[in-house]
């Protein structure tokens, strides 16, 4: 065929489904992580983390009482994992590495043999299907004997994680190339501080929160600058972290300016640090909380600030924009004694907001979940006015439902309306590479043990084995990856 048949031809087809399809390099994967996914809490030499405490301390603070002790017992059945990642045609799948199983002491004098060959043996089964492994060093699960030293709250943390992350890129590294250091710093400092729903349990608010942030931003740049000092040059691969993002929109006007706060206190401490020029927090957020701080007759601000070094040294230390999506909010301004909502700011002092939502977004199956299609594409709009045209990675993005049905076409739906979304924001010139559906399988879905279901695969949890059923959704999304296209057959079939 001559080339001009050629060009004739895809500019036909591409103008004929233009618009409803993704770019040839756009990729698309599944996420799971440790705590949720493994198991095998205490085998071999693996040391408890703060979950593993967390839920024997704890047991009621789990709506259903469960624990991840066995989970999925991916740490057992992690070749079925593979294949049905390799089922759904993943271009990557998201896993995290539990730092206690690696390194049971938390420092790098003990690298566990056992914890090694699992992570070798997983990433080596991914590969060897054609699947890119996309690996986070921290979701969650700090090693007990380092929160017992003060955890997120301890500055030493970020060296403590520093440490971690060089042993991980250079086990890995020569296969992994595309590294997530810290899975929403939002959540494990803000809702846990805050609110003591998530382990270590701990209630310091609007202390506890602002230092563990502070922490974690330190510690992310100081893995980023060891991968890029001593592993980029030769594994030339790329390295962020993923924020949890609520879209923040405002009934009226008047409260556009409150809504712009509360986006750089929730998504802004998390990313000007790192993803601006001028670096260092958001200059709003840190005139609030010192404005406040001093009424409460502090002598300093409950925001630790950064000197120009720190704010030198973490600005700048990415390679791509990771964020998870699940939901929105309405923001208004709170009157007298109003409380915010449950959640994500619960207990936070600092911004008088309250949180709402349209009652046209329907409500998924965990308290926090209300659905608004339309706040990716915003949000994906904002990332890019605010950080500049920088590749942006979707890596969280999924459905709770309660029922473990398979012919889920809720989830089918709400997968479909968001890679539109998507779709609609790759036309508005966002540069968008992937996206992630949160979760291959069910899984321990913390606060709300196994009563909200994310999986495209089911599980049996009766079941010592643990059986992955597909879904509607797994047929759907597996449709999806082989078309490149988000109108196809959602129908149940024994194709998986
Ligand atoms: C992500 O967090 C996580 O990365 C993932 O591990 C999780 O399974 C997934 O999303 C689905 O939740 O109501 O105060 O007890 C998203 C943020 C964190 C939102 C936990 C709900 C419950 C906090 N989620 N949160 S609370």
């Amino acid at each position: 065929m001559c080339w001009l048949q050629t060009v004739v031809i895809c500019f036909v087809v591409g103008a004929v489904v233009g618009g409803r399809d993704f770019p040839p390099n756009f990729k698309f994967g599944t996420a799971t992580a440790a705590y949720q996914v493994e198991g095998a809490w205490n085998i071999s030499d693996k040391s408890p983390s703060i979950w593993d405490s967390y839920v024997r301390r704890h047991p009621e603070k789990i709506k259903d009482m469960s624990s991840g002790d066995v989970a999925c017992d991916s740490y057992n059945q992690w070749k079925k994992d593979v294949e049905i990642a390799s089922d759904l045609g993943l271009d990557f799948y998201r896993f995290s590495i539990a730092w206690t199983r690696l390194m049971p002491s938390g420092f790098p004098n003990t690298v566990s043999e056992d914890g090694k060959k699992f992570y070798n043996d997983l990433i080596d089964g991914l590969l060897e299907k054609g699947i890119e492994p996309v690996v986070t060093l921290y979701h969650w699960d700090l090693p007990q004997s380092l929160q017992d030293l003060g955890g997120w709250a301890n500055p030493l943390v970020s060296d403590w994680f520093a440490d971690y992350a060089r042993v991980v890129f250079s086990l890995f590294g020569d296969r992994v190339k595309t590294w997530i250091t810290l899975n929403e710093p939002l959540i494990f400092c803000e809702i846990v501080y805050n609110t003591a729903l998530h382990a270590p349990g701990i209630l310091s608010v609007g202390v506890g929160n602002y230092l563990c942030n502070k922490h974690a931003m330190i510690a992310h740049a100081k893995a980023w600058r060891i991968y890029d000092e001593e592993f980029r040059p030769k594994y030339k691969g790329k390295v962020s972290l993923s924020n949890q993002i609520l879209w923040l929109e405002s009934e009226t006007e008047s409260d556009e300016e409150i809504t712009e706060i509360s986006r750089q206190f929730m998504v802004g401490m998390f990313s000007h640090p790192i993803f601006t020029k001028e670096g260092g927090w958001p200059p709003v957020i840190e005139k609030i909380i010192a404005e406040k701080s001093k009424k409460e007759g502090l002598s300093k601000s409950r925001l630790p600030p950064f000197t120009q070094e720190e704010k030198d040294f973490v600005k700048g230390t990415f390679d791509f924009y990771g964020f998870n999506y699940y939901t929105s909010r309405i923001v208004k301004k709170a009157k007298e004694g109003e409380r915010i909502g449950p959640w994500p700011f619960a207990g936070a002092s600092d911004l008088d907001i309250h949180l709402t939502v349209r009652p046209e977004w329907k409500h998924a199956a965990t308290s926090w979940f209300y659905i608004c299609p339309e706040g990716l594409r915003r949000q994906l709009a904002w990332l890019k006015e605010q950080y500049g045209d920088i590749e942006i990675l979707i890596t969280e993005n999924g459905y709770a439902s309660y029922d473990g049905g398979v012919d889920d076409q809720d989830r089918v739906q709400y997968y479909k309306e968001h890679l539109e979304q998507v779709l609609l924001a790759i036309e508005d010139g966002v540069n968008v590479s992937g996206y992630t559906a949160w979760t291959l399988i069910d899984n321990f879905e913390w606060s709300d043990g196994y009563r909200s279901k994310f999986g495209l695969y089911q599980i049996d949890f009766e079941d010592p084995l643990r059986k992955r059923t597909p879904r509607a959704s797994a047929h759907y999304y597996a449709s999806v990856i082989k078309s490149r296209s988000i109108d196809v057959d959602n129908k149940l079939t024994d194709e998986l």
